[in-house]
């Protein structure tokens, strides 16, 4: 008898992408509960030839639930995850409001990232527990540079990011597709999400600037590889960038390691890394693309190539893709689900 999924925040687009994951991968679920806000309850959607009905999420909806997949926006996991976690759920988090809580496992369950992490939760007990999703960002980057770290250990890293729309949700990603065809028909286009022109234009990241200049998306970046690590010596920096590409993040990464590793090594280790799909044909120059991964579970690497201003073999440069609302959100979840069952 499978455990109890709710998906909190179903409406969304990462809401809708858990379903598709649970489908993808035959998650053995015994019972399934759809849960949003007071405006889509009522709703009915079809899922595996069954037909449910959107409840909306109080406090009782998680009584009898084992496992809880929440992407709501911060607020209501604030609200509800502690709610769920007293009824012994145990909560999986895609908002950045319990990441960096200490004693929250902040998780990428391939076993070349941090699955240990989250040894100690399971769901036999019956007690309840958060478990936070890393950012979309960091997910994609560390599913590439990890394995390289365990390896060499990454002393520095730079992170220069080009985020799709999905990133800020299914209305961006509208806006997107509403401005593209406003500018191709000579109109004004409709700025609603970013306050500027998003079609054929990109722009800093979207989130607050802090006083030291970074964006709040680029500090997560540092942060959570920080903390992921169980590293607080590791220098990163980074610059994130959205562009007009519709639901897969790419990321330019320059590296400088501790001990020496050649490009063929690094080319094996990221060939052998489960999750990640090497696209390195220099001949005919075809290289991971936000179209390659988008809709697929793995992240692309490629340009993997020394970095020619560092001594010996200190140094590496490479490209990654990554499906933003996949790996980035929902699938990293799913499997953190996964691992618990
Ligand atoms: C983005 N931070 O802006 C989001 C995704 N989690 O792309």
């Amino acid at each position: 008898n499978g455990p109890t999924v709710a998906v909190v925040g179903v409406t969304g687009a990462v809401g809708q992408e858990f379903l598709s994951v649970l489908d993808d991968r035959d998650f053995p679920y015994g019972k399934l509960k759809l849960l949003a806000s007071k405006r889509s309850a009522g709703k009915h959607m079809t899922f595996q030839d069954r037909d449910y009905v959107v409840e909306e999420l109080t406090d009782e909806s998680f009584n009898g639930v084992d496992i809880a997949l929440f992407s709501a926006g911060g607020s209501i996991s604030k609200e509800f995850g502690p709610v769920a976690v007293d009824k012994g759920v145990i909560v999986v988090d895609n908002s950045s409001a319990f990441r960096m809580v200490d004693g929250v496992p902040l998780v990428i369950p391939e076993a070349s990232v941090n699955p240990d992490a989250m040894a100690h939760i399971r769901l036999s007990n019956k007690k309840g527990a958060l478990i936070a999703n890393p950012n979309c960002s960091t997910i994609i980057c560390l599913m590439a540079v990890t394995p390289l770290h365990r390896h060499a250990k990454v002393k520095r890293m730079v992170v220069s990011t080009y985020q799709a729309a999905s990133g800020a949700g299914a209305a961006a990603m509208a806006e997107l597709e509403q401005q593209t065809r406003e500018v191709l028909e000579g109109k004004e286009p409709t700025c609603k999400i970013f306050n500027q022109q998003y079609a054929f234009n990109l722009f800093s990241h979207n989130s607050s600037v802090k006083e030291n200049g970074y964006n709040e998306e680029e500090l997560k970046l540092v942060k959570e590889t920080r903390k992921i690590w169980d590293d607080d010596e590791v220098r990163v920096t980074a610059t994130c960038v959205r562009v007009p590409v519709m639901r897969a993040h790419a990321e330019s990464i320059n590296l400088q390691f501790e001990k020496p590793v050649d490009e063929e090594t690094a080319r094996q280790i990221l060939s052998s890394a489960n999750g990640v799909t090497v696209i390195d044909d220099r001949d005919a120059n075809s290289f991971p693309t936000p179209l390659k991964v988008s809709s697929t579970d793995d992240v692309a690497v490629g340009r993997i190539r020394r970095d020619l201003s560092q001594d010996g073999h200190h140094g590496l440069d490479i490209f990654v893709c990554g499906d933003q609302i996949r790996k980035g959100a929902a699938l990293n979840a799913v499997q953190i689900a996964e691992k618990l069952w």
